[in-house]
Formats: structure tokens, C-alpha cells, sequence
């Protein structure tokens, strides 16, 4: 019956239920990274599903990178974050969507005179505003990524819109991004950088630049983040042509 299914994606309800079970369990860190998820039995009979709807939701979260399973030893709950490349979301939404609890401590948050580089990659002229946010961010109290994101003023008037994610405020405004190019790349975390993410020295890094555009093609954002090699994979569907 189609009652029974979420209009977005189609799915039995039960599932999506379990799905979000598991979430919370994996948030609430019940369980740690690492760990090994509950048999199917076990699932099936605590949260009164059927056998098939508990192996359906976890070939789901396997494939969202949630889980990971080792052939003979059982399915356990993934160490790393698994971020898909072609998706246009943001830091808040991802760590949501796996349960966690995003959170940001601001080094800077801000509005100012465009400097020559700020204004070549946002498009803007010379003398232009722009908002500056400098961030550490936060999933369950770990620190994940640096990032730094410079947002003209016309776009975000106000610095202190943004109270923790930068994408809710743009799209209480109505600027939401649209589209996005995205660079990524291998670097080694200086001093600085490592210090605040809990790693080692020279520890790897993902590098990604991030430009934003809206509708009409103005640039929303520039964003510098670096988050953790030591946790992130970012992934990506390819098809032929
Ligand atoms: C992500 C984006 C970043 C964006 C931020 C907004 C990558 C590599 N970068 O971290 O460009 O500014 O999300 O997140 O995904 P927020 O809405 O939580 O502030």
C-alpha cells in the first residue's frame, strides 16, 4: 500500500524506522566506532521488525557508509565518515544525517573590506563587504574540520546570522546554493592546524575549496576547509558517458 511509503524516496516506513533506529544508536554513541552492531536476530526482536526489513536497513546504512561489514565477522559500525562528492550539503546536514551532533567554535565571525584574493574568488569589486567566519567543527565533541568561509554581505548581511551553520542562515534568506565547484587535495596538517584537530604533525589532510552559486550565477560562498584524513573518505558515483 503506498501508505506505507515515505513519498520521498519510496521506502516501507518500517525501514526508514529502523534505519533511524540504528542512527541513534550509532549517535547516542551506544555503541562506539568500531564496534559490532547487534545480530539480526537481535535487532529484529527488540525493535519488533521482521528478519527482512532489519537486513534491508543494514545493506542500506552499508552502502551509505554507516556500517561496514567483514566478511564472517559481522557487521560493525564504521570508523570513518563517508561523505558523498556530489552532493551540494552541508557540514550540519551530513553529521545530522548520521546522527551526530554537529557544533562550531568560532575563531572569527565577522564583516570587512574584500581583500584582492577575496574578491577574485567571489566575483566581487574592490571595496566590496563580505562576512568572514573562521570555524572549528565539531561532530559529538570531536574536532573534524577547519574551515574558513568568506560570504559577500549582499548575500549575508550579518555575521551574527550564522549561529552555527552557515547554510541554514543562507537559506533562511533565501540564497541557499545551488550549484558548487569543489576542489579537494591531499595535504599534510601544519602545527597550527593539527593541534586543533587532535591529530599529530604533519598528519594528512584533505584540502577542498569550495565556490557556491546561486540561480542567477552569483557566488555564494568561498569556503577553505581541511578536515581530517584520518577520518573522512569522500566518494563519488562515476558513469560512462
Ligand atoms: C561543508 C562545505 C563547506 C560549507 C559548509 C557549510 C565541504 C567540503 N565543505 O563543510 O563549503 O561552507 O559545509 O556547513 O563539504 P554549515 O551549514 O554547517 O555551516
Amino acid at each position: 500500500r503506498r501508505i506505507c511509503h515515505d513519498p520521498a524516496t519510496h521506502q516501507p516506513l518500517a525501514y526508514l524506522r529502523l534505519r533511524q533506529a540504528i542512527r541513534n544508536i550509532i549517535g547516542h554513541r551506544d555503541i562506539e566506532p568500531g564496534q559490532a552492531l547487534p545480530s539480526e536476530r537481535d535487532l529484529s526482536q527488540t525493535l519488533k521488525l521482521s528478519r527482512v526489513t532489519v537486513r534491508k536497513a543494514i545493506a542500506g546504512l552499508v552502502e551509505e557508509g554507516l556500517l561496514t561489514q567483514r566478511h564472517g565477522a559481522g557487521t560493525f559500525i564504521a570508523e570513518r565518515i563517508v561523505k558523498p562528492m556530489s552532493r551540494l550539503t552541508s557540514f550540519t546536514e551530513d553529521l545530522r544525517e548520521r546522527g551526530l551532533s554537529p557544533r562550531s567554535e568560532f575563531f572569527e565571525r565577522g564583516i570587512g573590506e574584500v581583500t584582492p584574493e577575496e574578491s577574485m574568488a567571489l566575483n566581487l569589486s574592490p571595496g566590496s563587504l563580505v562576512v568572514r567566519l573562521h570555524r572549528l567543527r565539531y561532530g559529538q565533541d570531536e574536532p573534524l574540520a577547519i574551515e574558513r568561509s568568506v560570504v559577500p554581505a549582499s548575500v549575508l548581511p550579518d555575521p551574527l546570522l550564522v549561529h552555527d551553520s552557515l547554510y541554514e542562515a543562507l537559506e533562511k534568506l533565501n540564497a541557499r546554493p545551488r550549484r558548487a565547484l569543489q576542489r579537494l587535495r591531499a595535504v599534510s596538517l601544519n602545527a597550527q592546524q593539527a593541534r586543533l584537530l587532535h591529530v599529530g604533525v604533519g598528519s594528512a589532510g584533505l584540502n577542498i575549496e569550495r565556490r557556491s552559486f546561486l540561480d542567477d550565477g552569483r557566488v555564494v560562498e568561498f569556503t577553505c576547509s581541511w578536515y581530517r584524513g584520518d577520518i573522512y573518505d569522500f566518494v563519488a558515483e562515476l558513469q560512462t558517458d
